[in-house]
């Protein structure tokens, strides 16, 4: 019971938490002046010299040119900017080596690495990426605008509820290598073990792996994603796992072949918010790595706190997005400022 009286608490806390730092404006109203509240998540100070408010001086109104941007595109491509997000952090850190596009001198960036190949929102972060040129030559890297990206699209997918400060002054990296998208991105059978050992890697526990996988909450997964649970109707008569058969039967109707795309979260679908929690106690989440946050304790207690209490999630979310953004950045001494986000300066 004490236990539950301090969930209780961390949720009150967690929906305050979320209420300060917002920006509060309408899509199509004149730009309004950026104010930049101190960060009301209780994380590890900002690596790398990252910085709220970085852009402030540097490129004023920088922040709100890519939120404006992302805020017009549909649901599906703000899916696509959160997992951008992350596939950028965890390769070769927050450093926009995602973007690359193949050249005759790296012919296989992580663009073209299996993981990558469904990602979506890249000719957002180019639309923000030229806006911002027009501005502001120079100065707002791809990184930033990526983890800005990251930010806005769950603003907009949690009808507002997620907000935070994202810490800028990222750089741009110049090392993209397809090769280094597996070994670093968990795939969807991981077990609880190795979600934990992955985020560990890159520096985030098991509180930030659960509250980021709430993720799954919105966008869309390719059927092969989950093939292992949900065999093609040619196939196998039962899955062999442990999904809700209605989900499962429901899968296979949606399934005809293997590039199909399925909504991740059935409930929910374009909702960033804590029924992901919700459809991992009930059996009805897509992949294995979902489904493994039940077998182990502290990852199914951090599944049932989330489940109940959506203030805490959302502040845990907020939390994690800035840490993960945190991760391994680059600064001027081994990065640069891209001119394009798809290209290398030279
Ligand atoms: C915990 C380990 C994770 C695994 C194993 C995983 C795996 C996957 C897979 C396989 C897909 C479907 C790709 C496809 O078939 O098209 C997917 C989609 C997605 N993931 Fe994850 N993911 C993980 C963590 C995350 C995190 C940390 C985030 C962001 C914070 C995230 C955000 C998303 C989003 C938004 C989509 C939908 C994308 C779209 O609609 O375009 N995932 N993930
Ligand atoms: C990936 O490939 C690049 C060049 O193609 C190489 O320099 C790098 O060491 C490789 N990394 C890994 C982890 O194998
Ligand atoms: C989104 C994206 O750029 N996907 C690329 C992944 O890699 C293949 C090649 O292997 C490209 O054709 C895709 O465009």
């Amino acid at each position: 019971m004490a236990k539950l009286a301090v969930l209780a608490l961390l949720a009150l806390l967690g929906s305050v938490a979320c209420q300060t730092g917002g920006y509060g404006y309408g899509g199509g109203s004149p730009t309004p002046p950026i104010t930049y509240p101190q960060p009301s998540y209780g994380g590890p100070p900002a690596a790398g010299g990252l910085r709220v408010g970085y852009y402030d001086y540097k490129c004023p109104g920088a922040e709100y040119v890519v939120r404006k941007v992302v805020g017009y595109k549909d649901a599906g491509v703000k899916a696509g900017l959160v997992r951008l997000f992350f596939h950028d952090c965890f390769v070769q850190g927050c450093d926009a080596s995602v973007l690359l596009d193949p050249t005759p001198a790296n012919a296989e960036p992580e663009k073209v690495g299996i993981p990558n190949l469904t990602l979506r929102g890249f000719e957002v972060i180019d639309e923000a990426k030229a806006a911002l040129e027009a501005r502001c030559p120079g100065v707002v890297s791809c990184a930033d605008i990526v983890a800005f990206a990251g930010r806005d699209a769950s603003y907009f997918h949690s009808g507002r509820a997620i907000d935070f400060d994202v810490p800028a002054g990222r750089y741009d990296g110049r090392v993209s290598h397809k090769n280094e998208t597996i070994p670093n991105l968990p795939p969807p059978f991981a077990d609880v073990d190795r979600l934990k050992q992955m985020f560990a890697a890159k520096g985030l526990d098991t509180v930030d792996m659960v509250a980021l996988s709430g993720a799954h909450s919105i966008g869309r997964s390719q059927c092969s994603s989950f093939a292992d649970r949900v065999p093609p109707p040619s196939g196998a008569t039962t899955s062999g796992s442990d999904m809700d058969a209605d989900l499962a039967a429901s899968l296979r109707r949606q399934c005809t072949t293997p590039s199909d795309t399925v909504a991740q979260d059935a409930v929910t679908p374009d909702a960033l918010d804590n029924q992901y929690y919700k459809n991992v106690m009930s059996r009805q989440v897509l992949f294995r790595s979902d489904a493994a946050l039940t077998t182990a304790a502290d990852t199914m207690g951090l599944v049932r706190a989330s489940a109940y209490f959506p203030g805490w999630w959302n502040a845990k979310f907020a939390e994690a997005m800035v840490k993960m953004g945190a991760v391994a950045v680059k600064t001027a001494a081994n990065g640069e400022i891209r001119k394009q986000c798809r290209f290398t300066n030279y």
